[in-house]
């Protein structure tokens, strides 16, 4: 059947992390992140990468920009360094901090580039961590909400597309469950605690929103994996049905209804697992729900039932080395198990564009909200020529492929707002350093001159410049 074009308004668009790209870790009055911290811990990070000069966006910004202008970008998104405006959390805010987004706001703006602002992408306040334990507290909610609301004031004029919290369940998963982003807990009960005060603090920053920028669009980021069942089989059956609620609508079904899917909720109640539910937390959560959906979309996960323990999945690790590690899985409900069906990137992420669409299609139709891709991309090693050029027609395909299922998603009825390729830049990947490079533009972070950082063009910059042009036609 004929597929629907994209719409005229479609943002068309590339992401990144303040942490990921900016470097200038402590300059102009910033203070220091969970990350900046974490990453000086031997064994965390690929090789002990870490943030503290990344690409150096913050002092390039201006040539990054000319280069998403040169590539017809529609839209922008970015996070806000929380420390680099309020360097103890909170207080009173560093204009110097507010002044570098400022600029950046107003490049981006002077070439018709939309900003899509994040509010938080993991860079927590290292001091509000010390102070109370970060996510885990109630504190950080007037904490978080002050934050976001000097953003409001300050760019709600400029800004009209924002994003609460980026991947509240992957961060969160790894920071509390499986101990590989800090504060590297790996303990179920606190993951669900420091779930809830997330989820707090969310509804509570969205409802601020509606008051100081009413005219403008604010949702979270999930990392959204659909999942599949691995056979006919109604236990499988079964398996993935409990995954899709645990690793999905737990989130989604919060964040879109303002209240915690009671299925989910009774067995952690068993389990003794679920959070304290105060009097009065319900109704801030229903005062909070978001305009959109942002998904962030790498791949769909395939699960059986916890009878076939002892499962392995092939995964690189933080020494860069391919290895097996166990599956994972909650006991008694689902455990992940590699899918023979679908090809998999050299991190053995599954490269699923039906999944794509399948996953567009589930979201559309439980949560009817408009859905925004916040992030799509491949991650993979990338190789400099000598004449200065990146053929990565690997990832031309991926984003292809994807691309593909969106309009395919349109046409199943999906109202689809924009489709952010991650990443502009190459960026640093959290665990597994600068290595993995998702960009369309390469940087070059050669051992012997790390300051050179110089911005090489991939084909796929090329590529993408010319499905933008084409309305996405011409893929
Ligand atoms: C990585 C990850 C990230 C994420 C992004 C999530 O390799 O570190 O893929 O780059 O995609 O930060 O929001």
């Amino acid at each position: 059947r004929e597929r629907k074009p994209f719409p005229a308004d479609f943002l068309w668009g590339a992401a990144s992390a303040a942490y990921q790209v900016e470097g200038a870790w402590d300059a102009d009055g910033k203070g220091p992140s969970v990350w900046d911290i974490f990453t000086r811990e031997p064994g965390r990070t690929f090789q002990g990468s870490n943030g503290e000069v990344a690409v150096d966006h913050y002092h390039r910004f201006e040539e990054d920009v000319a280069l998403m202008a040169e590539m017809g970008l529609k839209a922008y998104r970015f996070s806000v360094s929380w420390p680099r405006i309020f360097p103890t959390g909170r207080g009173a805010p560093n204009e110097a901090g507010l002044a570098f987004y400022e600029r950046l706001i107003d490049a981006l703006r002077a070439h018709g580039i939309e900003p899509v602002l994040t509010l938080y992408h993991w860079d927590l306040p290292q001091a509000l961590q010390d102070e109370y334990g970060g996510w885990e507290s109630r504190r950080i909610i007037a904490d978080f909400e002050h934050y976001c609301v000097t953003l409001f004031q300050r760019f709600g004029g400029k800004v009209k597309w924002w994003v609460s919290l980026n991947e509240q369940n992957y961060n969160l998963t790894n920071a509390y469950q499986l101990g590989t982003h800090p504060p590297a807990v790996q303990d179920r009960k606190r993951f669900f605690a420091a779930n809830h005060v997330a989820f707090l603090a969310n509804a509570t920053v969205i409802a601020a929103f509606r008051r100081h920028v009413p005219d403008g669009h604010i949702g979270p980021s999930f990392a959204y994996s659909p999942a599949y069942p691995a056979s006919c089989d109604p236990a499988e059956l079964l398996a993935f049905e409990n995954a899709e609620e645990f690793t999905n609508h737990w989130w989604l079904g919060t964040y879109c209804f303002g209240r915690y899917p009671r299925g989910t909720l009774a067995w952690l109640r068993e389990t003794g697992e679920a959070p304290e539910i105060m009097p009065g937390d319900e109704a801030i959560l229903r005062a909070g729900t978001p305009d959109f959906v942002g998904i962030n979309y790498y791949q769909t996960l395939t699960y059986t039932t916890n009878a076939l323990d002892g499962v392995t999945m092939q995964r690189i690790n933080t020494t860069g080395e391919k290895g097996t590690t166990p599956s994972s899985g909650v006991p008694g409900l689902y455990r992940t198990l590699p899918n023979p069906r679908v090809e998999t990137t050299n991190w053995d992420w599954a490269i699923d564009p039906v999944g794509l669409r399948i996953g567009l299609r589930r979201l559309s139709s439980r949560y009817a909200l408009p859905i925004l891709i916040t992030e799509n991309g491949l991650g993979e090693f990338d190789t400099l020529t000598e004449d200065e050029r990146v053929h990565d027609d690997y990832r031309i395909d991926y984003l292809r492929r994807h691309i593909e299922a969106c309009r395919d998603g349109i046409s199943d009825g999906v109202q689809l707002l924009g489709y952010c390729a991650w990443s502009f830049t190459d960026i640093l990947s959290w665990l597994n350093g600068y290595q993995k490079r998702y960009g369309f533009v390469y940087v070059d972070r050669d051992e012997h001159d790390p300051r050179d950082l110089r911005r090489v063009r991939k084909d796929s910059f090329y590529w993408y410049r010319r499905v933008i042009a084409s309305g996405g036609v011409d893929l």
